[in-house]
């Protein structure tokens, strides 16, 4: 066995591949799982110059990692139990972060929530999704840190995840040339699996919900030289036109914009509620799906409101003043509101 496997990577082995080459080689012989191995073979693609002398080397990568794949996924099906992912809600609402290694999701999650998640320069550092408060102005909105998948490497669970938060973050490395690429192998990994990533204004028709998701896409590390250009290419490469937003994790630039857009993407309303009299508790608004009205509102307040409910008040930055409005007025973001009973 140890000799046919020494003639099989001769045949294929170029003389000048790096030391990390060998360094993450060796690591095969410990791997004992499909994922250990798939793991082990992204990283040696990652490390192999890629020029003509490598093109069987890498493809008998290719290979070996669609078996491992399928050897995964076979024992996944027959496993008893497979193991699932439920992240339990919190907030205005939750998005997931989906990305290739290393585009740098979990530093991300610490500069936008200020939390610790691990960060490291190799690859599938984050092994499960772990939940993180962002604040957004006067709201929370619950971050999922995930780990990196590719268009390989993908646990069943995580499009199940997928499925049950309110919206994605796409995050790309403008470090990485493949980036466009990775990133369309991971939407075409997950249509197979059901679930769609879409623009954050696109319309859901209501009968394919909740597999369509909204998504924005955060280009991850702007401070390298060659990022505004990179920036601009991905726009051009990549196949699912979505709001791109540059950000650095490291710099902090961008991070605002892009808590705003991920707000917009969870499509709620912010409302703050006021007693007769006194003044708005601006700092926790109730948060109602757009397009809710005032007594959607007054359900959410309390279930007697909703039926004594007359009329409200409304005050807002599109000049309403206090003004009188009835049960179905459609609120709006910030809105401050006086229900009367
Ligand atoms: N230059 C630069 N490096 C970054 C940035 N964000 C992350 N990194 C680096 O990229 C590597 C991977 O980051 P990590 O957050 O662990 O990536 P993940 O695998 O997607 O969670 C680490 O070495 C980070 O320090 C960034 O905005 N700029
Ligand atoms: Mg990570």
């Amino acid at each position: 066995m140890v000799t046919r496997l020494a003639v099989c990577y001769n045949r294929f082995m170029p003389a000048n591949l790096p030391p990390e080459y060998h360094k993450i080689e060796a690591e095969l012989r410990t791997a004992r799982t499909p994922r250990e191995k798939i793991e082990i073979y992204e990283r040696l693609i990652a490390v192999i110059p890629h020029h003509k002398g490598t093109d069987k080397l890498i493809a008998m990568y290719r290979q070996k990692i669609a078996k491992a794949r399928e050897e995964g996924e076979r024992r996944q099906a027959t496993a008893k139990h497979a193991p699932t992912c439920k992240v339990e809600k919190s907030g205005a609402g939750q998005v997931v972060l989906v990305g290739p290694p290393n585009a740098g999701k979990s530093s991300l999650v610490k500069a936008l929530t200020g939390a610790n998640p691990e960060v490291a320069d190799y690859p599938f550092t984050t092994r499960l999704p772990a939940p993180y408060m962002m604040p957004f102005e006067t709201v929370q909105i619950q971050l999922i840190d995930t780990p990196p998948v590719t268009g390989e490497l993908m646990e069943t669970w995580f499009p199940e995840m997928v499925k049950m938060a309110d919206a994605v973050l796409l995050v790309a490395d403008l470090a990485d040339p493949d980036t466009a690429s990775q990133l369309d192998g991971i939407l075409r990994r997950l249509k197979e699996r059901k679930v769609d990533l879409i623009g954050a204004w696109t319309d859901i028709p209501p009968e394919r919900f909740p597999f369509i998701k909204r998504t924005v896409l955060a280009a991850n590390k702007l401070d390298i030289d060659g990022a505004a250009k990179a920036f601009e290419d991905l726009g051009v490469l990549l196949e699912t036109p979505f709001e791109r937003i540059a950000v650095s994790a490291v710099t902090g630039r961008g991070l605002e914009g892009l808590r705003r857009a991920v707000f917009g993407l969870l499509r709620v309303v912010r409302v703050y509620s006021k007693i007769p009299g006194k003044r708005a508790e601006k700092h926790s608004p109730f948060t109602l799906k757009l397009g809710s009205t005032v007594m959607d509102m007054a359900r959410a307040v309390h279930k007697d409101f909703s039926e004594k409910l007359q009329y409200a008040r409304v005050w807002n930055a599109a000049g309403l003043d206090g003004h009188r409005v009835n049960r179905d007025h459609v609120l709006a973001d910030e809105d401050v509101v006086e229900l009367h009973i």
